[in-house]
């Protein structure tokens, strides 16, 4: 294989260092072998330039429709709507036609609790148990069109409740587990559910973790919400509200598995995920059926090379995420793949667990982010060599740019040199993958997500919306409605409008920096807005400030993602102290690295551990202008503990020299 010429920099995952890496010289063509047997050819390509909506049909007729579309597309800027007229049902798509296919005893899910106890689940259980669960929903007064929120750990049943939903066309609304009840009761308020899903709790390294508790808490502020369903996992004790609460043991499992399912509308919701975005209030994104399913299955079969009767395929994000959504609910199962699902950290009960379940369940295609590559890589390479993983044979990474240094590790160390790495952009709102390369077609190229999909049209553009030539940056626009695009924020269209086509005429603007090298192939640089990615996780800087002025002792607060090398960024909080706080912490070390833990503690319980600022550094003063904006590209560079840039557009230059002052109450 070629591996030569330049090599990945320790600043890699910066986008000073991917700039330098625009010249990566490395490239990895597909076998030969591979390609012969591969999903995707060349053609795709050919055939969707030839006729975009034709090759979208074309997808769209691999699900199974109760009625026929009428039209592909009604393209309202921004409003579209895909296969109008058209009607189907999605869990019927991933789970009861391919037990009517003769599929039902092939295993759905591979289930591996954190504890080590497993689940296997056939696609005939799965369409039972979804039934259940449907008629369940049904007994507890959920409705068509009703909303349902799902805040449960990584167990089967959230699969099932989600499909349950689905076959309702009661939209869910699933709240990753590690969310506060603060966050829960926004969410739960923003949808109006009526039912929530959970669990008394779940495992998480080695010890059971509660989740009841932050139901209780978000709910006794939720009028809407008229039930609790709780799936029993962790035997822990539960407060129970009688007449709200009821366990799951007691309803879904003396349900009938017999459920009639309805068509739906292609349009009809199927989901909302919240996300950051620039303002502390997150947006609602709205999912709808047709199109959504149609692209998920596309890009699952394609983007990894889906041979659903030999593969065994493994996600390890959560159900929380659109990650999860799309790429272990809704692609997977469409699909009829057969897969793993984990519930726990990668290292309990010890360093080698991911290694150890590739090996047992033979695991083929792997779809990770940077974030656990390079943790794993710190972690060593002896770890994954203590285990067989000759059965991989695609990689994926999704989430955040992944640096070529990361990107050879994971291909030589974990795909023994011998699979293709598919590096895929896309965001909960693009609903399914845009940009990617094509295993068994691209040659692929260390740090670049390469070119757009077939069906997807991306490209860079400048300040003015001008396309940048090839060697050029900018931002990443999508120039056509693709069929799994956000149809809007919920309740809030023109916050949609605002967010997402306001900045360029006619273009969606995906929020992220982008280069386009001399091939054309397209570089991820991160986001050009207030949005941190942190392990993959989108924060809002304004989301950490709101928590961090919400506590009595913080009178100002400014919040920059550092370069972290590990979780890609890492939140630094800048904060001002009121009066006797600020004097406490002025005159005595250990004042002020209690306050410090306190505001880390406050924001992980505000919006969650992952929430919890790397560092908070305690200052006199912020940086701003003479508008009145902080300027956070001073702090960025305080936090990366560079020189700083420009000072000349700040109100009052001295004021950087008191917050250099300030950096002894790191964290
Ligand atoms: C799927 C998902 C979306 C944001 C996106 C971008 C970053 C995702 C990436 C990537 C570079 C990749 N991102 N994949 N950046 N290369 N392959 O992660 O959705 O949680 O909504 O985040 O993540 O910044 O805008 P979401």
């Amino acid at each position: 294989m070629t591996t030569g010429a330049s090599s990945a920099g320790a600043d890699a995952g910066t986008s000073a260092g991917l700039s330098n890496l625009l010249h990566e010289e490395r490239r990895f063509p597909p076998s030969p072998e591979f390609a012969a047997r591969a999903v995707a050819g060349p053609d795709l390509y050919e055939r969707a330039a030839a006729d975009r909506l034709g090759f979208w049909e074309e997808q769209a007729r691999a699900l199974r429709w109760e009625r026929p579309w009428e039209r592909v597309l009604d393209w309202q800027p921004p409003f579209a709507q895909w296969f109008v007229g058209g009607q189907l049902n999605v869990a019927v798509n991933c789970v009861d036609r391919h037990v009517e296919a003769g599929l039902g005893d092939r295993v759905a899910v591979h289930w591996e609790g954190e504890p080590g106890d497993t689940r296997t689940i056939t696609y005939a259980q799965l369409k039972d148990d979804v039934c259940r669960a449907t008629n369940a929903l049904l007994e507890l007064g959920v409705r068509k069109g009703d909303r349902v929120a799902i805040y449960l750990p990584m167990v089967p049943e959230a699969i099932v409740t989600m499909l349950a939903c689905a076959r309702l066309g009661a939209p869910h609304s699933v709240v990753f587990g590690g969310f506060s009840a603060e966050a829960l009761r926004s969410r739960i308020d923003d949808a109006q559910a009526k039912l929530v899903v959970t669990s008394d709790g779940g495992y998480r390294r080695g010890k059971a973790s509660a989740l009841k508790p932050a139901v209780d808490e978000a709910v006794a502020q939720t009028p809407s919400v008229e039930h609790v369903l709780v799936v029993r996992r962790t035997g822990g004790e539960v407060a129970w509200t009688e007449g709200r609460d009821v366990w799951w043991d007691d309803v879904v499992p003396r349900q009938s598995a017999e459920h009639a399912a309805e068509a739906h509308d292609s349009e009809h919701p199927l989901y909302i995920l919240y996300t950051s975005g620039t303002t502390g209030k997150p947006k609602g994104i709205l999912h709808t059926s047709g199109g959504y399913l149609t692209q998920c299955a596309y890009t699952h079969r394609n983007v990894f090379d889906l041979q659903p009767e030999t593969d065994v395929y493994w996600c390890t994000a959560d159900i929380g995420w659109v990650t999860g959504h799309s790429y272990i609910v809704y692609g997977p199962l469409a699909n009829g793949a057969t897969q793993v699902v984990y519930e726990g950290t990668p290292d309990t009960p010890h360093k080698g667990r991911w290694w150890e379940i590739v090996q047992k369940y033979g695991v083929t295609i792997l779809y990770t982010a940077p974030t656990a590559i390079r943790t794993c890589m710190k972690w060593g390479d002896d770890v994954p060599a203590q285990f067989d993983l000759s059965s991989l044979r695609v990689l994926g990474s999704v989430g955040e740019p992944i640096n070529p240094e990361a990107w050879v590790w994971y291909r030589r160390t974990i795909g023994g040199d011998r699979t293709p790495v598919v590096d895929t952009w896309w965001q909960t709102e693009t609903g399914a993958i845009m940009i990617s390369p094509l295993p068994g077609v691209t040659a692929t190229k260390p740090g670049s997500a390469q070119v757009a999909l077939p069906g997807v049209v991306a490209d860079v553009v400048d300040d003015t919306g001008a396309s940048v030539p090839d060697g050029g940056g900018g931002y990443l626009v999508l120039r056509e409605p693709w069929p799994s695009m956000l149809r809007t924020i919920w309740g809030d269209d023109q916050r949609y409008v605002d967010t997402y086509w306001s900045r360029f005429e006619a273009m969606y603007f995906a929020g992220d920096g982008a280069k386009k090298d001399e091939d054309g192939d397209l570089w991820l640089l991160g986001r050009v807005d207030d949005v941190m990615n942190v392990s993959g996780h989108r924060i809002s800087t304004t989301e950490v400030e709101s928590a961090l002025v919400s506590h009595p002792k913080v009178a100002e607060a400014a919040v920059v993602g550092a370069t972290d090398p590990t979780t890609g960024q890492g939140i630094v909080a800048f904060v001002i102290l009121r009066g006797a706080a600020a004097e406490a912490a002025a005159e005595d070390a250990e004042a002020g690295e209690a306050v410090v833990q306190e505001l880390r503690r406050h924001v992980a319980k505000e919006i969650g551990p992952i929430a919890k600022p790397r560092q908070v550094m305690v200052v006199a003063e912020l940086p701003k202008t003479r508008s009145g904006k902080i300027m956070r590209r001073l702090l960025r560079d305080v936090a990366e503990n560079r020189s700083l840039g420009d000072v000349t557009t700040l109100a009052d230059p001295t004021v950087m020299n008191l917050i250099g002052q300030g950096l002894g109450s790191g964290s």
